[in-house]
This record gives structure tokens, sequence and C-alpha cells, in this order.
């Protein structure tokens, strides 16, 4: 049995970046019992910076995860897709050892859970202070959590993409090392499909993908469904734009889509936007979205191909 914490070191993460990443598989653990318990699973009476309504299960994720976030003393700026404005460690400005910025989603999906679907929390994060003028090259380390039947953690740091699944006494231990995607799918992820009555091309790719018996496997969840692609080692996850209900795609760069870029290229995958690499993209401000194509390396050339 191999725990998160010995796997970091064992991996070569510096002491605050292994200690950054156990804070915030603590707050995984409190968020995972919390949906457990499912005692407020309603609405909160508020909406997150997106303008999005907040469900009380998001508003007490991004608590316990920015809590964890400021009592560690190891993040100099920490940006939530649930409030409009950063949040900065107490000692800034005054000798500030914190080292590393983090981005995350802190319940991605949360709209599914009354209806027991699998949902997630998303971190990034970088050196130094904020992520303005960086692009996703720059993280340092990218994970996620999935609460489902079981609570799972994945994470990178640049050495491969390995998966934790949370124990019965409250450990993460090691249960996939080293993920792989093969380099084409069988499972496709076609997010805003009502994007194939505006774009022929999209139209197009969906088509071949039923006219080639792809399997359609989407949950409205990104985690799980990154998860599923991390986990059968295949597949391709889209969510474009070219739609007027998401001119830029829905999804955002920062909180969602460097991220998962980052964990799918460390596992021999791809991440694109139609443009360039996810992951080249420069972050001009924190709720900034893309369009994003990801997945086994062969499928998203094909795709990137066929949209030009
Ligand atoms: P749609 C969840 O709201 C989310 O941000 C991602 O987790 C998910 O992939 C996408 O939006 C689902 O969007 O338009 O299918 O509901």
């Amino acid at each position: 049995m191999k725990l998160l914490d010995t796997h970091l070191y064992e991996q070569g993460a510096p002491d605050d970046l292994r200690h950054l990443i156990n804070y915030i598989a603590r707050a995984g653990k409190y968020i995972s019992h919390a949906i457990q318990i499912g005692d407020d699973l309603g609405l909160a009476g508020s909406n997150n910076a997106s303008g999005e309504d907040q469900l009380a299960l998001d508003v007490l994720s991004d608590k316990l995860i920015e809590d964890n976030l400021m009592i560690c003393r190891l993040v100099s700026t920490a940006i939530s897709e649930e409030k409009d404005e950063p949040i900065h460690c107490k000692c800034k400005g005054k000798d500030c050892t914190a080292k590393y910025s983090v981005a995350y989603d802190p319940l991605d999906g949360s709209s599914l859970v009354d209806a027991n679907l699998s949902i997630g929390s998303i971190f990034s994060i970088v050196a130094g202070d904020g992520f303005v003028g960086k692009t996703g090259r720059d993280q340092v380390a990218a994970l996620y959590i999935v609460y489902g039947p079981r609570t799972t953690l994945t994470y990178t740091m640049g050495k491969g993409t390995h998966e934790f699944t949370l124990n019965d006494v409250g450990e993460f231990e090691l249960t996939d090392e080293a993920i792989k995607l093969k380099p084409s799918a069988k499972h496709f992820a076609p997010g805003n499909l009502r994007a194939i009555t505006q774009n022929e091309n999209y139209k197009a790719i969906v088509h071949r993908y039923m006219d080639e018996q792809y399997t359609l496997r989407y949950s409205g969840g990104m985690a799980p469904d990154i998860n599923h692609m991390l986990v059968k080692r295949e597949g391709i996850f889209m969510y474009p734009a070219y739609s007027p209900k998401y001119p830029e795609g829905k999804l955002r760069l920062l909180f969602e889509c460097n991220p998962f870029s980052f964990i799918v290229e460390q596992a021999g995958g791809a991440s694109h936007t139609g443009q360039m690499p996810v992951m080249d993209v420069e972050i001009t401000e924190p709720h900034q979205r893309t369009p994003i194509f990801v997945g086994s390396v062969e499928e998203v050339e094909k795709v990137v191909g066929g949209l030009k």
C-alpha cells in the first residue's frame, strides 16, 4: 500500500509542494464526507463569479478548500471558480514565504449531485504569485478529485499521471500509476452538442464517430468524463464554442482546461483549442473560457484537422 505523501516524496516533490497537495487532499476528504451525508443539496441563494446559481455544497466546498489553502501558509494567491476576487495569504507583503498560487473549481458539475451522479474538484498549481501573464505550461502540478462510488484523486507534477483511492481509514492509496492513453479511442464525449446545428465541421466529426461505431460516454461532469478516459486508457472529450450560448466555449481555462490538459498530456494524450494547444494559451483574466478537444493523441489530431 503506497500513500499519496510517500508517492509525492518518491517523485521528488519539493517539501512545500508535497505539503500543499496533502492539504488539498485533506479538503477533498471533508468534501467527500459532506456529499455522502448530503445534508443540504439545495441552492445557497447566491451566484458564483460566472453568474451561476450556487448550491450549499458549492459554498461549503469552496470554504473547506480556502481554509486548507490559507492555514498551510504555502499559497500566496488562491483563485476560486466560485469567487469574483482572488484571496491572498495573511502574510502577503510581510516577508511572505508562500511560494505557490492555486486556481480551483471546488465542486465542478455540482448541479449533478442531486441526481446522484459523480462530480469533482479541480486544482491547478503554479509557482509564484498569480496566474495572469502565464500559460498552462507554467503549472508545477495539477490534480482532480472525483466524488463517485469511490473517491479518487489523480495528480501530475510533470512526472506522469497517477491515481489514488480514498480507503476506509481516510488515506489516499495508490491505485493506478503512470497512466498512459492509447493513441486512438473507442469512446467519445461530445459536449455542447447543440453546436452541430451551427458548425458543419463539428457536425461531421460527431457523425464520423457514430458512423464508426464509437461509444458515447458523456455525463455533464468534466472530472468524471476525463477520469473515464484515463481509466479506460482512451477517449476524446470535446467542448467546442460554435454556439450563441457559448461563443468562447463554456469551460474555464484556469479552473478546468489547463489542469486537465496537463494531466492528460502527462498521460501521453493531447489537448487543443482548435487553434493551438490549450496549455499555450496566455492567461489574461481568471475566468476566461476556451474551447477544448482533449484525449487520445490521434483522435485530437483528427478532430483538429477536421476543424480547419
Ligand atoms: P453542459 C459542469 O457544469 C461543466 O462546467 C463541466 O464539468 C462539464 O463538462 C460541462 O460544464 C457540462 O456542460 O453544457 O453539457 O451542461
